[in-house]
């Protein structure tokens, strides 16, 4: 571990991941920025031999949970129980290795977060403030902005939030809002004064700048860097730590009844209390030990909380470690949009892990090598199919199968003898013993992709390396020399199994089992005399299959109806038109007739021909409207409205005489216009 963070070198590492918020599942953004990476990161440094703990668990409170609760009818407990069951499972199946999941409404997690404020508080270091805030009187509660609703005054949408406007993107502050309500009673909100405690960040700026924008410059990511350096040169303003609400961290000092600690103050605490929980007594050499590398993985909304609120919050103790690195990902779109909750679009981990049970190591792999590290990166089940097809099955699979499956035909799955290496081979192990540090190398500075990309050249080299020997070919004429070729592509794959398991674990455990291999670290890999002469290998079974097309087109089809439900939900009515006059309304006839017959017009898929008794007669009207009725014949009896005195049209050979109402739908179905109760055929419509 010696390739960033100065050189330093490391007695343990303390590796966290963002805490999700358990208001929804797990899905493919979350796991491309955060956990995959990561996950890989960890996997590498326990091959090493490192002393690791990777914490994660849930963030459950804030004010989004309660939200939710409130228009479900259920407690904010009810429902961080229910995600954190399904995040937690879906991270294990996945084989994210946490050393511990938690949660942050746990009471251990109350008391840790509880005690770290109450600390800094009585060694003076907040500030207190007291301001004016909304307040519902009928609900007698104060408001965080996601309570209150009014009008944006940048765009005018009157459904915008107190602390955004979705509909032009505009953040705002409640009090920016026109006609602010309240969305717990709907009343107008009133403005009250009270207390809160603040973090002084503006008296952190001097060291902030130094510790980050000096020490780090060049080892932390330019996004990271970047964001840092703007939000400190824009100048850092005090920020609360507390906030009025009901849910969450009780503020541990009398008569705050009703005040919690703010979701940003005790969430990265969850990291320290998760770790108590964990190790027990001996949780603070984790924290508090120079010689553990502290590294959060994290999105980029999270970078600000990570780089500046949460090691401003550390040195106000004064005991703990500061993060040697905060290696932020963008984000992941998926096909071309941004991934949204609300919306569900998204790929959620718990339903991809049932429809592709197994495949756990596809997605992963698929996550990895197109991680969002430096700019947002997009999805699409055609690219992991190509993923899946012509990288893991060509490429990874083949190799490994063709060497497995040679193995057995040649030798009865028994490694053979090597003889001396000719020139091709001494170049392939040597090229083979360069892996390890450079996919080792790539993971030590946070560049998943590449390390990936390297992972899968060691396989392309095997394959290579078959295609110039020719084995099937090569044992006619020189059986000696295939027996070396054999061996040597036996130890490829013994080095793939061992490199590729901080990303495809469960590919890395299969070839484990196939071959027989004994447990190995990174530092075995490498080497070209892994399995012994004689060395027992099971029968080959196949790493990855192909996916086809029609498994692609369920996924994406599942999309598309996604994005109609958000058509449909988006959907308002018309404009009303223009005023009209009473005359003119009243030179429209329009009638109620009863259906004396109805059937399809030929050679018209759209068209369906009414005969309608009228109170004169009968009359024949063609209406549009086929596909809405595909049982036309059941519509005899029925009363439906139409216009008496419309112009006689022919509509495919038929004279249409007249013009049935029907309302249109906000999906675009046509439905009949019926009077309540049945009245005469014939009489006025008005
Ligand atoms: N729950 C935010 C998020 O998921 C947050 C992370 C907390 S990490 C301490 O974006
Ligand atoms: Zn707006």
């Amino acid at each position: 571990m010696t390739y960033n963070e100065k050189d330093q070198h490391y007695k343990r590492f303390t590796v966290t991941s963002a805490l999700p918020y358990a208001n929804g599942p797990v899905h493919i953004g979350h796991l491309a920025g955060v956990y995959v990476p990561a996950d890989v990161y960890v996997r590498y440094l326990r091959a090493q031999g490192e002393d690791v703990m990777f914490i994660g668990g849930s963030d459950e409170h804030g004010v989004p949970i309660t939200i939710k609760a409130r228009k479900e009818g259920v407690t904010p407990q009810d429902i961080v129980d229910r995600y954190h069951k399904i995040i937690k499972d879906s991270f294990a199946e996945l084989g994210i290795s946490f050393d511990i999941y938690s949660r942050t409404s746990s009471p251990e997690h109350h008391e840790t977060a509880a005690a770290y404020f109450k600390k800094l508080y009585d060694e003076g270091k907040f500030v207190e403030k007291v301001s004016m805030q909304y307040y519902d009187e009928e609900a007698q509660q104060f408001l965080a902005d996601r309570y209150i609703t009014g009008t944006c005054p940048h765009c005018g949408n009157e459904h915008a939030y107190g602390d955004q406007c979705e509909a032009c993107g505009t953040s705002l502050n409640a009090t920016d809002l026109i006609n602010p309500k309240s969305t717990l009673s709907g009343n107008p909100p009133v403005m009250r004064e009270t207390k809160h405690w603040y973090l002084p960040l503006d008296q952190d700026e001097p060291w902030l700048r130094e510790w980050i924008l000096e020490q780090h410059k060049g080892d932390w990511k330019t996004n990271v860097y970047g964001q840092c350096k703007s939000w400190i040169d824009a100048g850092l303003q005090p920020r609360a730590v507390t906030r009025d609400l009901d849910w969450g961290v009780k503020v541990p000092i009398e008569g705050t009844d009703g005040k919690v600690l703010y979701v940003w103050f005790d969430a990265p605490i969850g990291y320290i209390s998760f770790t108590k929980q964990l190790k027990g007594n001996d949780w603070e050499k984790w924290w508090k030990d120079k010689d553990t590398k502290l590294v959060h993985f994290i999105g980029k909304d999270n970078i600000v909380f990570h780089c500046i609120i949460f090691p401003a919050m550390l040195k106000a103790d004064g005991s703990y470690i500061l993060p040697a690195n905060v290696p932020a990902n963008e984000f992941l779109n998926l096909e071309g949009d941004k991934i949204s909750t609300s919306r569900n679009w998204a790929v959620w981990l718990h339903e991809y892990l049932r429809d592709f049970p197994g495949k756990q190591d596809v997605l992963r792999y698929t996550l990895c090598s197109n991680a969002p590290e430096t700019k947002d990166n997009d999805f699409t089940w055609k690219d992991f199919q190509l993923k899946n097809n012509s990288e893991l099955v060509a490429i990874l699979g083949n190799f490994v199968n063709r060497t497995l499956v040679l193995t057995h035909k040649f030798y009865g799955g028994k490694v053979p003898a090597r003889g001396p290496l000719p020139e091709m081979e001494q170049e392939v192990v040597k090229e083979m013993a360069t892996f390890p540090e450079r996919i080792g190398r790539s993971i030590e500075v946070y560049r998943f992709r590449e390390a990936l990309a390297e992972m899968m050249n060691l396989a392309r080299l095997g394959n290579k390396y078959l295609t110039d020997r020719e084995p099937w070919k090569l044992i006619k004429t020189d059986p000696e020399l295939t027996a070396t070729v054999m061996n040597l592509s036996l130890q490829i794959c013994a080095n793939l199994a061992v490199l590729c398991a901080p990303f495809l674990p469960f590919t890395a455990d299969k070839m484990h089992r196939i071959m027989n291999l004994p447990a190995m670290g990174w530092k075995d890999a490498g080497r070209a005399d892994l399995l012994m002469e004689g060395h027992q290998i099971d029968k080959p079974e196949l790493l990855f299959e192909q996916i086809d097309d029609a498994t692609i087109e369920a996924q994406v089809n599942k999309l598309l109806e996604t994005k109609r439900q958000n058509e449909l939900n988006a959907w308002t009515p018309n404009a009303v038109k223009e005023t009209v006059a009473f005359d003119d309304f009243g030179k429209m006839d329009i009638r109620v007739g009863t259906v004396l017959e109805c059937s399809k017009v030929p050679k018209a898929d759209k068209l369906l021909q009414f005969k309608i008794e009228d109170g004169m007669g009968t009359r024949t009207i063609v209406s549009g409207i086929a596909k809405f009725y595909p049982e036309p014949e059941k519509l005899v009896g029925m009363q439906v409205c139409f216009i008496a005195n419309f112009a006689p049209r022919k509509l495919k050979g038929v004279e249409s005489q007249g013009m049935i109402l029907s309302a249109e739908d906000k999906d675009g179905r046509l439905v009949l216009v019926t009077p309540s109760q049945l009245v005469t055929p014939g009489c006025n419509v008005g």
